[in-house]
């Protein structure tokens, strides 16, 4: 294998906290097994797969906070994910599958784009269909396969659909987390049920909510995600493991009408971080103290964005103690870090993406397919095969990651598998190019909120609507079912214009390209 060992970046021992003495003591049997083990079962790296909920393309630091908005500003603050990036590679046209949890989940899930997906619009908890999905991908590849925290597409919940896709079921050897979908709207779990679905922690087919009452979600998922390292190292240290750890930060919480205990717009925890980490299992926090704690960086700002901007940062925390944890227990070198989010930020439960310019430079938001409603921050970071500072600027989606990973683990990828390996990229190489295609209906009729800052499409009513990205272009149309001339595609070169102000269907220069993508959009669409 490849490795650029001498080459690592200089920020790469930024943020690394002194060896805290209970952690070295928990990974150093592994450390000394794994120093010629990690040798023997060479070309399979460990993978943990990270997975933002609703965090814009702009929420870190490395993708627009540090990059793009000024010291006067208010910014959030992401230090362990600026410094994965610095050490591996940021994917600069990254989209989700779709804006929103659900079928975004399943596409990721399945390798399969949206269209050709089972699981589209608003699907939650209803069941999949399709056989393949990276649990049982990297399963075939020899890797041990852990999904922990929000899975939302097992059936069951809202759907009220059998229990048919259940992690178990579905390729993953342990699961522990948020079965429902409706689960993940909370931070602070308990034995109840909304609109059908499970509001507790599962842990494989059974209620564990008693091990995470009174723990806040980001900690306990980083909690568990170690402890599943540390034991699976001291007992099949030659064997690579796959970890889906999909957290629920920063999905907004006590939507009103919920009747969730508490009603506060989107939870924070009781306490700070630990400085040497979280280790399982932890102290609840007290019953007074829960959702209380604002991180002291935000102590100057409005509620709502010190909440946020709180969230954010502890979720950064938690992946920094889990990268820190890879590192103690030896197998940082040849671990991959994925990080992504499922799409883009929302204005629910009163967010506000203006405030600290969570889409970046784009325009539109979670359930939109404008671009600031499908581009996520994205990072890979694998030590012995990344080079520091990558950036690829190719645009790729969702359903590339099974194909990675299967290529990671020495697999074919499935034959349904719509995505494309992005290794090559990462090696420098220009690799297969994707396919990035959605289509989402929208089906309450709302529009686009008419935020100031929205003006390409102040008041626009979403109704069905379909994106495909072509090269520099992308092609989308809206409220498709209206006729009339209303769902007239558009086009737009988001290279050099990213926010979407310049429709280009018009341009008779454009007019070979319009055509060609008009025909891709009618295409690929599937009722
Ligand atoms: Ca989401």
């Amino acid at each position: 294998m490849k490795t650029h060992a001498t080459e690592r970046h200089p920020a790469a021992d930024v943020g690394r906290a002194a060896l805290p003495r209970r952690l070295a003591a928990m990974c150093a049997i592994a450390v000394l097994a794994l120093a010629p083990l990690a040798a023997a079962g060479a070309g399979k790296p460990h993978v943990v797969f990270i997975l933002a909920d609703d965090l814009g393309y702009g929420d870190t630091g490395f993708s627009w906070q540090q990059r793009a908005r000024a010291a006067a500003q208010a910014r959030i603050l992401t230090p362990n994910l600026d410094r994965l990036a610095r050490e591996g590679a940021t994917m600069t046209s990254h989209y989700c599958a779709a804006p929103v949890c659900a079928p975004s989940r399943a596409s990721l899930m399945l390798g399969r784009v949206q269209g050709r997906c089972s699981l589209r619009d608003n699907c939650f908890d209803h069941a999949f269909v399709e056989r393949d999905t990276l649990g049982t991908v990297m399963k075939s590849a020899g890797y041990a396969t852990w999904a922990v925290g929000k899975w939302g597409i097992a059936g069951g919940g809202e759907s009220g659909e059998p229990v048919s896709s259940h992690p178990l079921d579905k390729g993953f050897d342990y699961f522990y987390g948020f079965l429902d979908h409706m689960a993940g709207h909370t931070y602070y779990h308990y034995e109840g049920h909304i609109r059908g679905a499970f509001m507790g922690i599962t842990e494989n087919r059974t209620n564990a909510t008693a091990s995470a009452e009174g723990i806040y979600s980001t900690d306990l998922f980083a909690a568990k995600a170690k402890e599943l390292i540390s034991a699976h190292l001291a007992s099949k240290p030659g064997k690579p493991f796959f970890l889906y750890l999909a957290v629920n930060a920063i999905h907004g919480s006590g939507q009103s009408g919920d009747n969730l205990p508490d009603k506060t717009p989107l939870h924070v925890p009781g306490r700070p971080y630990p400085e040497d980490g979280v280790t399982w299992p932890l102290e609840r926090e007290p019953a007074a103290a829960r959702n209380t704690w604002i991180n002291p960086a935000y102590t100057n700002l409005p509620p709502f964005a010190a909440r946020y901007a709180t969230a954010i940062t502890r979720m950064d925390d938690a992946i920094g103690d889990i990268a820190r944890h890879l590192e103690r227990c030896g197998i940082a070198e040849d671990t991959l870090i994925i990080f992504t989010s499922d799409n883009g930020p929302a204005d629910e439960y009163g967010a506000d993406p203006r405030f600290f310019g969570s889409n970046g430079p784009f325009d539109g938001m979670k359930r939109d397919v404008f671009e600031g409603g499908m581009r996520v921050p994205a990072i890979a970071h694998w030590p012995a095969r990344i080079r520091p500072g990558t950036v690829d600027n190719s645009p790729s989606q969702f359903h590339d990651w099974m194909a990675t990973l299967a290529e990671v683990g020495g697999v074919g990828k499935p034959g349904l598998c719509d995505g494309v390996s992005l290794l090559p990229r990462w090696d420098g190489k220009r690799g297969e190019p994707s396919l990035v295609y959605t289509q989402y209906e929208f089906p309450w009729g709302g529009g686009t909120a008419a935020f100031a800052g929205f003006k390409a499409r102040k008041g626009d009513v979403r109704g069905l609507q379909q994106m495909v990205r072509a090269g520099d272009y992308v092609a989308l149309r809206t409220r498709m079912r209206e006729g009339g001339g209303a769902a007239k595609v558009r086009l737009y070169n988001v290279v050099e214009d990213p926010f979407q102000s310049r429709d280009l269907a018009g341009d008779e220069s454009q007019r070979a390209r319009l055509k060609a993508l008009t025909k891709s959009l009618d295409d690929r669409f599937k009722e």
